[in-house]
């Protein structure tokens, strides 16, 4: 058995996430992290609220919040709705306790003793009315090159020229619209990452398992050039940078970038479960306390993998520290709401929260994992889902479960049957089930998340043909002993259905085996299907469950499309 430790890219604080956000991080990481739990391995699930820089200091006051009292209640909020989801983290940290400002701080100090570190001066848009620098997408302004009235800071949305703040024409604070601005001088730390590029890519290189995404992102950040980068704002809700001993005189009033300490957070979350559980943090992250044999697998939208190719490496390699570094990262592209983007700023597209209002988590998670944005970027419609989810999940699983189950009740007075010798029927199936739990495997394994649930659907496929094929209800008429041995084998599949479902459909697959008797989680199964087929006592009760799943009406795609938004909305 290995050890796991699965983390996946932390949610920012700044309100509940999309539908965007759960299917390219923290669902996949769930997904995989019960699939590596069924197998027998040890695994650690770790997320946190990121919390610190701008973006949460301006959702705080736009709340009328301090920023302390916002982020207390966001991260609960996101907590509960993660959990709602059936995340199952063994720890959801929060990137502003103290655990994350040791560790960005001790690290610093290990940068800076390397001479890693070097102080520079920037030229920054300073807002006096808002008293504060502003980052260059918080401050817009006319286009020099098209006079696009509305251009970003960072770039013009209208020809895509890249642009700096002081480029602007007439530029305005989007805080307060004030244009009362000024650049002004501020000194800022920088990682040296230039130094280290030559390690990067020697690790990088070596990290053949990547999938290929992630690889090409991060190979096309190292080919375009390593950049040394600033990691401290003029911010006041963040780590400060020379509270934890840090000496830098002129940095009193400073905090760490907020990309700095995120990934730190990594860690960071670990150690708080480890204060409140009592368990090793640094055996899963210290390679000198036994992390060596730990597989680290993150999981990320693409926008996120420089940060966690090149920035976090560069501050773990450059700390000359022991850490453990990621095994294999999985990237995801965008799940886009119909053409265009979901979007947090203008409410676009279905929240967490909202989503569980209208249809169970397992509908959500069975659709964003069978449709995962692998390949390209996915655009999500309501008319997708409803399809999807009316035929998967209630014509295909949920009617072979409900058929078998019904039958058993009525025919085999609610009992597994005894007696008689699997047949020809059955030796087909078990070859055939074989082969699809060896290729679910396979896919789950390689974190393939389209390919690994059209191999669990494959395997619902089998139940259903198997049972229409072997026809019990005919067989009893003539021969209830042959019925018995179909009805048994039939029943036996609703266990392994639960079992290589359970990392997609978690809640659908606990009814399942409660159906049969059995608790989950389920062990993932062997390849070999009549061992896996052979496991429930003849005579032992069943139970039909209430109808799992629930057809999605056109009546109810009408409203949510009402409510949310359909193809005019993107
Ligand atoms: N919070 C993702 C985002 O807000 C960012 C991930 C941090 S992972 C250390 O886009
Ligand atoms: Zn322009």
């Amino acid at each position: 058995m290995a050890r796991y430790l699965i983390t996946s890219a932390l949610p920012y604080i700044n309100g509940i996430k999309h539908l965007g956000n759960l299917a390219g991080s923290m669902l996949p990481a769930d997904v995989h992290g019960r699939f590596r739990r069924a197998q027998g391995h040890e695994v650690l699930m770790i997320c946190a609220t990121d919390e610190h820089g701008t973006p949460a200091e301006l959702a705080a006051a736009a709340a009328g919040q301090d920023v302390r009292t916002y982020c207390d209640e966001q991260h609960l909020i996101q907590r509960v709705a993660g959990e709602a989801f059936g995340l199952s983290w063994d720890w959801f940290g929060r990137s502003s306790n103290p655990p994350n400002h040791r560790l960005t701080q001790h690290l610093a100090e290990a940068l800076e003793a390397n001479g890693l570190i070097e102080e520079r001066v920037d030229r920054m848009i300073y807002s006096i009315d808002d008293k504060r620098f502003l980052p260059d997408r918080y401050v817009e302004g006319t286009c020099p090159h098209c006079a696009y009235p509305k251009a970003r800071g960072d770039q013009c949305d209208n020809c895509g020229r890249l642009l700096d703040p002081t480029d602007l024409i007439e530029p305005y604070s989007t805080v307060s619209g004030s244009r009362n601005l000024e650049v002004r001088d501020t000194r800022h730390l920088y990682l040296l990452q230039t130094k280290l590029e030559g390690r990067l890519r020697a690790w990088l290189e070596s990290k053949t398992d990547f999938p290929s995404l992630a690889r090409s992102i991060a190979l096309k950040h190292l080919d375009e050039g390593l950049i040394d980068r600033g990691i401290t704002r003029d911010l006041s809700w963040g780590i400060p940078v020379t509270k934890g001993g840090f000496p830098r005189p002129g940095f009193e009033d400073k905090v760490f970038y907020v990309w700095f300490d995120a990934p730190i957070e990594y860690i960071g979350a670990t150690v708080e479960w480890s204060e409140q559980t009592g368990g090793d943090w640094e055996r899963w992250w210290r390679l000198d306390k036994g992390a060596d044999d730990v597989r680290y697998v993150q999981v990320m939208g693409k926008d996120n993998v420089a940060f966690h190719t090149v920035s976090f490496p560069a501050t773990i390699l450059g700390s000359e520290e022991p850490w453990k570094l990621v095994d294999v990262l999985k990237a995801f592209n965008w799940l886009n709401w119909y053409g265009g983007k979901f979007s947090t700023s203008q409410g676009r597209g279905v929240f967490m929260d909202a989503a569980l209002e209208l249809a169970a988590p397992d509908y959500w998670r069975w659709w964003l994992t069978a449709n995962a944005p692998e390949g390209s970027d996915t655009a999500f419609t309501w008319e997708l889902f409803q399809t999807a989810c009316n035929k998967d999940l209630a014509d295909i699983l949920g009617n072979f479960v409900n058929r078998i189950l019904k039958f058993t009740e009525t025919r085999f007075e609610g009992r597994v049957p005894e007696g008689g010798e699997p047949g020809e029927l059955e030796e087909k199936l078990y070859a055939d089930i074989s082969a699809a739990i060896a290729e679910a495997t396979e896919q789950f394994e390689a974190m393939e998340y389209r390919k690994a649930a059209q191999a669990v659907r494959r395997i619902w496929v089998l139940g259903n043909e198997y049972l229409t094929e072997a026809a019990p209800w005919t067989a009893l008429k003539t021969d209830p002993v042959r019925a018995a041995v179909i009805v048994r084998t039939a029943l036996n599949l609703l266990p392994l259905c639960a079992a290589v479902s359970g990392p997609i459909i978690p809640f659908a697959s606990a009814t399942i085996a409660g159906s049969v008797g059995l608790t989950t989680p389920l062990a993932w199964p062997s390849t070999d299907a009549k061992a896996e087929l052979s496991k429930l006592a003849p005579g032992a009760p069943i139970t039909v469950p209430e109808v799992m799943f629930r057809k999605i009406e056109d009546a109810q795609v009408a409203e949510w499309t009402e409510r949310f938004g359909g193809a005019e909305a993107a």
